[in-house]
Order: structure tokens, then sequence, then C-alpha cells
């Protein structure tokens, strides 16, 4: 079987050709001057790392090349990983896994395609391989297909699913899906909601009022909330974090996407202008093919095949 690391680098590939590829071209027998940090600083911006974290990059490079700390290109990679990995690893959560109180609720939101409906297919195989019980429920009522297509992943995870006939009041069915699982005394109830732009105000009305009724059920310190992020947004990304954290509160986020994309940087930028978690990263469109996000290993696959 093929190891969850060698499984992130091969995802990770166009990003790494974006980045460790780009750069290794670009310094191969070069003096470490500022025309050389200029144009890693150019790379840095356009994996999508973002402003802030690519200039307290290439100051701190500049810094260790004036006090001669780095003469060589295996110097300048070993200090991106660790300058990289510092910013990532400022963020690092407790388990996900663990939660005394049954169940606790996780509500999935973002905007439209970023990944919602599979990352919640993903995750119920996850809790479960981990010894949790789940259930899911299916609170976008507003596209067709969308409870068939949330039905059809409960049953490849074999977990529990409440839903309602389309045009129902989302809410009304969270309410139900949480009273449900905390008389199961399930572990995790995922909720699905639909995708909405994080500019529209009455949609984002809808998921406080998912938040609301929910909380009505249960407390609220059990209640979180996990923005799903398209990886191939790139600085997109910052804003919709901002305004859905506004709306309905964020403790984390699931960056989806990886894979085939050469903008998975974000990860980076997020960590260092946004100070949000990332949970968990989607690597494929298959139901393994999601994994806890892992600073050091994320760096990792980034710099080496
Ligand atoms: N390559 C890849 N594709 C993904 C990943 N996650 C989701 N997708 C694909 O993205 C598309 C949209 O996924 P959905 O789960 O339907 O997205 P959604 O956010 O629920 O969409 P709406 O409910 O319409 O807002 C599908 O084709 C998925 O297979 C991933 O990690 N990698
Ligand atoms: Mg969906």
């Amino acid at each position: 079987m093929i190891s969850g690391l060698k499984k992130l680098r091969n995802s990770l590939s166009k990003t790494r050709d974006n980045l460790f590829g780009k750069i290794s071209r670009v310094i191969k027998g070069r003096r470490i001057d500022d025309d050389l940090l200029h144009e890693i600083e150019e790379i840095l911006l356009k994996a999508d790392i973002g402003v802030e974290a690519s200039e307290t990059i290439i100051e701190n490079l500049r810094a260790a090349a004036k006090e001669e700390r780095i003469f060589e290109s295996e110097d300048v990679f070993s200090l991106l990983k660790k300058e990289m990995s510092d910013i990532l690893e400022r963020n690092i959560k407790a388990s996900l896994v663990e939660n005394e109180f049954k169940p606790a609720v996780w509500l999935i939101t973002g905007v439209n395609g970023t990944g919602k409906t599979t990352t919640i297919g993903k995750l119920a195989k996850y809790f479960k391989d981990n010894g949790k019980s789940v259930m899911i429920a299916a609170c976008d009522t507003f596209r067709a297909a969308a409870v068939e297509q949330l039905a059809i992943w409960a049953e490849r995870s074999d977990v529990g699913f409440v839903k309602a006939h389309s045009g129902a009041d989302p809410a009304a069915v969270a309410f139900d899906a949480v009273t449900a699982a905390r008389s199961r005394g399930i572990d995790f109830l995922l909720v699905d909601t639909a995708g909405r732009l994080h500019t529209k105000a009455n949609l984002m009305e809808e998921l406080r009022k998912i938040r609301r009724v929910t909380e009505k059920v249960i407390a609220s310190e059990h209640i979180f909330a996990k923005l799903i992020i398209d990886g191939t947004t790139g600085q997109n990304a910052l804003s919709q974090v901002k305004t859905f954290t506004d709306a309905v509160g964020c403790d984390g986020l699931i960056v989806t996407k990886l894979d085939g994309t050469a903008k998975g940087g974000i990860v980076v930028a997020i960590a260092q202008e946004l100070s949000m978690p990332v949970d968990f990263i989607g690597i494929g469109e298959g139901i393994d093919d999601l994994q806890p996000f892992n600073a050091s290993e994320y760096v990792e696959a980034l710099f080496e095949a």
C-alpha cells in the first residue's frame, strides 16, 4: 500500500515543481545576492505563499546571507524549509478525533464547489476508521442532486444519514439531525450545507440560523464550524476565510484539491496572515484522499519528491 507521505508527495508534485523546481533552476551556480533573492521572492509569490510570508522568508534569507550562515543552494533550501515549517506550525491543533461530548457537530461550510460534500464523505470514513460513530446531515436542500450525492457517500462509509425533501428549511433538518445524533450517542455529526458566495448576506444569515438552531440542542463549545477552501483558488481564499469567520465563526479549515494544483503555497499564506488552523487537506476525489494536516510532512513534500 502506498504510504501517506508518498501519496502526499505525489499529490503536491505541481506545487513542488512550482516552488522547489523553479528555485532550484534559478539558484544553480549563483551567488546569494539581492537579484537572486528578488527572483526567489517572485517564485514564492507566484506559488501563492502570499506577500507577508514571502517578505518574512526573504528577509530572513537576506539576514542569513549577510551573516554568512548560508553559502550554497542546499543552505537556502534548508532555511526555506525551516521558515515555512515555522509559519505552519504556529497553528497546530490538538487531536481532532477525540471528543468527550457526544456528538461533536461539524458544520461544513464554504463557497460553491469547494468540495464540501466530498469532504464529508471522506471525513465519515476517516472518523469511522478511527473507531468513531458518525452521522451525516444533508442540509443542502437547495441543489436538487445534493441529497442523493451525500446519500451515496453515507452508504459508502456505512454511516447514519438524515435528510429532508428538497426545499425544506436547512435549519429544521439540522435540528432533527442533532437531536437524533444526541439521542443515539453518536460521536460526530457532519452537517453538509449548500455552497454560497461569502458576499451574499441572506445566505450567510441562513448559516447563522443553522448554528443557532443547533445550539438549542447542544452547547456552542461542541459545535465546530469548518470552512472548506478550494486549494486552487489562490489568494481569494483569504477573503473567504475572513467573511465566513465573521458570519458563522470558523475554527478550522479543510483545504481541498491540493492534488493537481500548483497553488499549494496558499496553506502557508493562510497560516501567516490568518492564524487559522488547517485541520485536513484533500488530495484527490477518492474516499481515502483526505489527510490530517501535518506541517512538517507538508513542507517535506514541497521540497522532496
Ligand atoms: N482533485 C480533487 N477533487 C476534489 C477534491 N475534493 C473535491 N473534489 C471534486 O470537486 C468537485 C466538487 O465537489 P463537491 O463535494 O460536490 O463540492 P461542494 O462544495 O459540495 O459543491 P456545492 O455543494 O455545489 O457547493 C467534485 O467533482 C469533487 O470530486 C480533492 O481533494 N481533489
Ligand atoms: Mg455539496
